[in-house]
């Protein structure tokens, strides 16, 4: 039987849907007992990976899995339901883009802050849509320009978007262009109703958010790769509530700022943890403004629960 090559395009724990070189696709099963790439993956597979198949029934085009093919990067969260497993939400993406709402519902600078670190700790790149500018009042509109000065001067591109009313979408479309793109947010931020404006043909489903706990309803329940032009896939994912850190370990938090690592070598003390250490020079970024108070803040709430996993 000839091997071949695909990609993963969705993932349910039991089949995973392949797409051959040629964009044929197939129902898969992992043949046997796979060697995982960790026992402490709630998805030995995730949408994304590049895998090795043989066909297993071509009229039901089915096929089975013989090999999972190293990962260039990924990103992956704690398990909502076991903090001691990691979920892979995607893998081996070029960019990610971050889907923020400043209201209905409203994304936290935390979150933010905690997908970024992640995304920086494999360098993939991120760019933050801040999407509903048209339900947004002026205070609404004040305060999200207030965020995208703060992320653009760290480095991240930030782009105000109306998956509704159609606004910049022309911009989405030249961003996404050529890649393959993870777009991750809160639920009910607009996922999916974005990508059915950039291709009508995905007719993917989208709920309204609740009005009384003024959040997303989880409509999205598996993340799914699609084709949208031609070389340009874009990756739907379910909204993530709280976005937990795992595997930080090996390497220092203030790392992942990029506004911080340049401050790397400029404190006193070498492996200044910035936190209470004298002469520090984020913390006097910090005084005169250089350094958003949101994003410290988020450094030292990761550096507390890292704590406390120790
Ligand atoms: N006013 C306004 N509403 C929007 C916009 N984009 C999406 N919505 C609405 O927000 C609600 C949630 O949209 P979805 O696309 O289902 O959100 P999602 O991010 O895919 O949510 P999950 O699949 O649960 O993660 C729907 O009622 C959309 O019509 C927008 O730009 N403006
Ligand atoms: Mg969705
Ligand atoms: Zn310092």
């Amino acid at each position: 039987m000839t091997e071949q090559q695909g990609i993963i395009v969705r993932s349910t724990g039991s089949w995973y849907d392949v797409r051959d070189q040629q964009g044929n696709y197939y129902k898969g099963r992992l043949r046997g007992k796979h060697k995982l790439h960790s026992e402490k993956e709630t998805n030995p597979v995730a949408v994304g990976d590049f895998v090795s198949f043989v066909m297993e029934n071509p009229d039901k085009k089915t096929v089975l899995i013989t090999a999972i093919l190293p990962r260039e990067n990924y990103i992956i969260r704690k398990s909502p339901r076991n903090t001691a497993f990691k979920h892979v939400i995607a893998a081996n993406i070029d960019q990610a883009a971050l889907m923020v709402t400043v209201a209905l519902p409203r994304t936290s600078t935390g979150f933010i802050d905690r997908f970024l670190v992640s995304a920086e700790s494999f360098r993939i790149p991120v760019v933050i849509f801040f999407n509903k500018v048209d339900i947004l009042d002026q205070g609404a509109l004040d305060y999200q320009q207030e965020l995208m000065n703060i992320y653009q001067k760290v480095g991240y591109s930030c782009l105000a978007i109306s998956a509704l009313s159609g606004y910049n979408l022309q911009k989405v479309r030249e961003i996404l262009q050529g890649r393959k793109t993870l777009v991750a947010g809160h639920s009910g931020t607009g996922k999916s109703t974005l990508l059915n404006a950039l291709c009508p043909d995905l007719h993917l489903r989208t709920l309204p958010v609740s009005e009384f706990a003024q959040k997303g309803v989880h409509t999205t329940t598996f993340a799914e790769m699609y084709e949208i032009a031609p070389e340009t896939f874009v990756i739907d994912t379910p909204g993530i509530k709280e976005f937990g850190l795992y595997d930080m370990e090996n390497e220092p938090i203030s790392h992942y700022f990029p506004e911080m690592r340049t401050c790397f070598g400029l404190c006193h003390y070498y492996n200044c943890t910035h936190v209470h250490e004298p002469d520090c020079e984020v913390i006097r970024r910090v005084q005169t403004g250089q350094i958003a108070m949101s994003r410290y803040l988020s450094y030292l709430s990761m550096l507390e629960n890292e704590d406390n996993r120790r």
